[in-house]
């Protein structure tokens, strides 16, 4: 089998697996921006990408797809139960998010997350080429890095993390936080979204395991009384931003966008909202918010409408089962008190949609709502932007997303105070166009300069670097 340069380890393939029009299996590229944004570099390099093809028991040899040598890993029914189910999604997603919802610590969970890591490390291991690159992503696979480096010591590995790191007062929790730690520190290069997430993840190196911090540094004793570095330091991820303002230049997506709102009944200010359904994201906030508005007085229905798409995320996981229940009770009670035949109060989509539909919802729309409680990044914020060339609209974005450091052109929110956050949607709906464009272009700037093709190359950047001071 040959070897390549650059490996990505991801709990996802970046294929969905179909049926063809004859109903035969076949693959398609899946939507998302860390396929576009590593498609180019893993097409020029002899890249390879390791992970789940996304059905359980689903039995497939290693295969190339546009360039690219895809090696699945497999995952039987159980192992997606208590390793993605379970130890990432029940675990430690709500603890990395700051314990939102109560994160569920079960030993069976984290045997089976140790089990799949390691088959996913010893699949790097055999496709990676002497001296090359493994990149592993996200919290799926923090014990990747170190079991990697045990099989492969010749290879530089990096660690990119797409979701918060806490602070040491929550990680603290974890039964096993050494482990994690230990697994993450076999990366050479470890990423977070935040300069915040790599000051937590250092604080807890010191805690646990006392080692030296200095800067972005980390330095870590070996067996054989030297040392090695290994840096952990910020790069906040981006959009395809090209690609979206392309989009939002076709003409039948801006036509659409224009039919969504006579669809809606012409109201004078469309409201958004676009989030997984995911108890990070403050929807129930935000219907708070809006259904006191409408209470108030402040809004009346039919001069304001706000679409809430909310995608299906995680059914199997209970928390996310319960959300559910509650967010479309909410919206029901509102709707009930407000709609008229004409108008709705919220209109509520439990829908996956086209990029095409979701770049006309985002030109409709008058004001973005980013209300989360805790978001790594938030890339629905940087869309919003891209789109809006011509500089009008308004986003409302929480201070708990990694975007808000980067875009403080916004109208920045604490998610939980209801009373700020009403204030707040009434200043955006009333905004002068003068404001809307002066905040819009800071914001598109920084969203136009900083795309997710520069996060990449900023990353193999430094993997480079490290190459090169190994071969010396
Ligand atoms: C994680 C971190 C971090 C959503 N619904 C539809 C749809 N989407 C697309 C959006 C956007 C993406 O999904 C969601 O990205 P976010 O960044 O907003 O949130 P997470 O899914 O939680 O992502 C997050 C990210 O990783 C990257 O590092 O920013 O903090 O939690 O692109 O547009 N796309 C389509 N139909 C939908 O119905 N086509």
């Amino acid at each position: 089998m040959p070897k390549a340069d650059l490996v990505v380890v991801a709990n996802r393939l970046p294929v969905d697996r179909i049926q063809d029009e004859s109903g035969q299996p076949a693959w398609r590229r899946s939507p998302g921006g860390l396929v576009t944004a590593l498609e180019q570099v893993m097409q020029k390099v002899d890249g390879a990408w390791v992970g789940w093809a996304g059905k359980p028991g689903l039995q497939v040899d290693p295969f190339d797809f546009d360039g690219t040598h895809l090696v699945p890993v497999e995952l039987s029914e159980e192992e997606l139960e208590d390793y993605y189910e379970g130890f990432a999604n029940g675990t430690i997603w709500p603890l990395y998010h700051d314990v939102i919802a109560t994160p569920v610590y079960k030993r069976r969970w984290w045997d089976a997350y140790v089990r799949v890591n390691r088959r996913f490390a010893e699949a790097a291991a055999e496709v990676v080429d002497e001296g090359g690159f493994v990149w592993v992503q996200d919290y799926q696979l923090q014990l990747v890095p170190q079991m990697l480096r045990e099989l492969r010591p010749d290879v530089i590995i990096g660690y990119f993390h797409h979701i918060p790191f806490p602070a040491y007062g929550l990680y603290a929790q974890l039964p096993w936080r050494r482990q994690v730690v230990e697994g993450l520190l076999g990366a050479d290069v470890i990423g977070f979204q935040r300069a915040a997430d790599a000051g937590n993840f250092q604080r807890s190196v010191r805690r646990i395991l006392r080692y030296g911090t200095k800067r972005e540094s980390i330095t870590i004793p070996q067996p054989d009384g030297t040392a090695r570095t290994a840096i952990a330091k910020p790069y906040p991820i981006s959009i395809d931003a090209q690609s979206f303002i392309e989009l939002a230049q076709d003409p039948a997506i801006r036509a659409r966008a224009v039919e969504i709102r006579e669809q809606l009944g012409n109201p004078s200010k469309i409201l958004l909202g676009v989030d997984r359904l995911d108890y990070t994201k403050g929807i129930r906030h935000r219907l708070k918010a809006f259904g006191e508005l409408l209470d108030d007085g402040r809004v009346e229905v039919g001069d304001v409408t706000l679409v809430q798409v909310a995608s299906p995320s995680r059914p199997g996981v209970e928390a996310y089962q319960e959300l559910r229940d509650e967010i479309e009770l909410t919206v029901g009670r509102i709707n009930g008190d407000y709609d008229t035949i004409h108008h709705t109060a919220i209109r509520y989509l439990h829908q996956g949609f086209p990029r095409e539909e979701m770049v006309a919802l985002y030109l409709a729309a008058d004001v973005m709502l980013v209300t989360a409680l805790r978001d790594g990044m938030n890339l629905v914020a940087k869309e919003y932007v891209a789109v809006h060339a011509d500089n009008r609209g308004v986003l409302v974005l929480s201070e708990f997303t990694g975007a808000a450091d980067e875009l403080t052109s916004a109208l920045l929110i604490n998610p939980h105070d209801i009373g700020g956050m009403k204030d707040t949607i009434m200043r955006a709906i009333e905004m002068p166009a003068a404001e809307q464009s002066r905040r819009m272009r800071s914001m598109r700037r920084r969203v136009l300069e900083n795309d997710v093709e520069r996060w990449g190359r900023r990353f193999l950047a430094d993997l480079e670097t490290f190459r090169d001071s190994r071969r010396r």
